[in-house]
């Protein structure tokens, strides 16, 4: 009987070791960051192995919080590491005389909207909704006092500070309830009156 020479034997030994190897998943390649780094640092990673990754600073990961996760499963990673401009919001901005609905929180994620109501006696203009949008907040309403409120151009402000529409104004009606609206008014003969619908 002829002897196996070492060569072949050598041969099998490391075809055995592969088919083991093979066996526990394969290995996975460093992946591809860009602006971050990630630990451990090493070339090649084990089936099963997670790697942590972070983000240079301003950026973030798609995760919740700073650092990212992605685990090699049998030579793929779980996901693809990204580190990307941060798209949440911070608290929302305030507002004098108003209250958020919603509960303080310190992020809000992208698409979160919250809700401004004026304080008693306040009134708003612009939106109460207020949406994070790729980290910013749509533009937040106002709230003035009733008795400083501002009558919009085609308004009349009475002495009580109501607004009532231009066209009620010397219409020989008191809209205004203290009768402003009908003071200094130079009254035309009525030959054509005007009727002019209130709702
Ligand atoms: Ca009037």
């Amino acid at each position: 009987m002829k002897e196996i020479p070492l060569s072949v034997i050598i041969v099998l030994h490391i075809w055995s070791y592969g088919v083991k190897a093979q066996e526990s998943g394969k290995g996975c390649q460093r992946p591809q960051l860009d602006n971050g780094f990630v630990d451990p640092e090493q070339n090649m990673y084990q089936d099963g192995m997670t790697l942590t990754y972070a983000c240079d600073k301003g950026l973030k990961t798609p995760m919740e919080g700073w650092w990212g996760m992605i685990t090699c499963e049998n030579g793929r990673w779980s996901d693809t590491p990204l580190c990307t401009a941060s798209r949440s919001c911070d608290a929302p901005p305030q507002v004098n005389h108003a209250t958020v609905v919603q509960q303080y929180q310190n992020n809000f994620i992208d698409g979160s909207k919250v809700v401004y109501k004026c304080k008693r006696s306040y009134i708003m203009e612009g939106n109460a909704d207020v949406v994070c949008l790729l980290g910013e907040w749509t533009s937040t309403p106002t709230c003035s006092h009733e008795a400083l409120r501002k009558c919009r151009d085609n308004e009349f402000q009475c002495n009580n500070r109501r607004c009532i529409p231009t066209i009620w104004r010397c219409d020989k009606d008191d809209d205004c309830s203290d009768n402003s609206d009908e003071e200094n008014c130079e009254y035309e003969l009525p030959c054509h009156p005007i009727q002019v619908m209130k709702m």
